[in-house]
């Protein structure tokens, strides 16, 4: 079998994600640690977005792609349940979190904490407070969600690992830690999945630069 590179820098929660299932899966790899839109990237993404793949001649875009890939190549437990309705299920809240929480949560939300405009790189503190009253209503929802322990049925799943990347940094940050800490069965189910290997072994590094 040839080396299996995952293919962009760690910090990146669909990198994690990656990781995270790659783990699960018992599946070794090794890190290619670059940065979206390097030629390593761009000659594999067409918009330049981490993580990519290289396997032989396979090279693949997309978490959910390589994620599939990964699944289907390897021997290991599979990530998604092969019964219908619960690989359904499955598919359904990677697509929620990928398509609503991951641009409210992430992209607004995390970087005007992270990468905000500012010269002197204050948090954009309008761009914070505008998304917060979403941000209540997206943690009721998964609070709801994962009430069982998990997002389907009684498994952990790639919906879960797909998830916990994003509860890490809002574990981080003031307004998203007040909203995990009200929300008993997001936090509980937090918590606990932290501590699978999987996860405590893909903590990502800070962002260059800060600490
Ligand atoms: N749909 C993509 C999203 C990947 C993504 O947005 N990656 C971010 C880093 S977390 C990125 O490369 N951003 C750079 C850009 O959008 O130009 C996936 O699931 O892999």
């Amino acid at each position: 079998m040839p080396e299996l590179q995952i293919i962009g820098a760690p910090q990146s929660n669909y990198v994690r994600v990656v990781r995270i299932a790659c783990a699960e899966k018992g599946v070794p790899y090794t890190l290619v640690p670059v940065a979206p839109h390097s030629p390593e990237v761009d000659a594999i993404h067409p918009f330049g977005k981490i993580p990519v793949m290289r396997h032989g001649d396979v090279t693949l875009a997309e978490s959910r792609a390589i994620c599939f890939y990964v699944d289907h190549t390897f021997d290991g437990p599979p990530l998604t349940p092969r019964d219908p309705v619960k690989g359904a299920r499955t598919e359904e809240w990677i697509s929620l979190v990928n398509t609503t929480i991951d641009p409210l949560l992430v992209r607004q939300y995390l970087l005007a904490y992270f990468f905000p405009r500012d010269p002197e790189r204050r948090p954009d503190r309008a761009a914070i407070d505008a998304v917060l009253p979403s941000m209540e209503k997206h943690f009721a929802v998964l609070d709801r969600a994962v009430a069982t322990g998990h997002l389907v049925g009684a498994s952990f799943t790639l919906a879960d690992m797909n998830l916990l990347p994003i509860l890490f940094f809002m574990a981080k940050t003031p307004e998203s830690r007040a909203m995990l800490d009200r929300s008993p069965n997001l936090r509980g189910y937090y918590e606990r999945h932290e501590a699978r290997a999987s996860v405590k072994d893909t903590i990502p590094p800070p962002f260059p630069g800060r600490s």
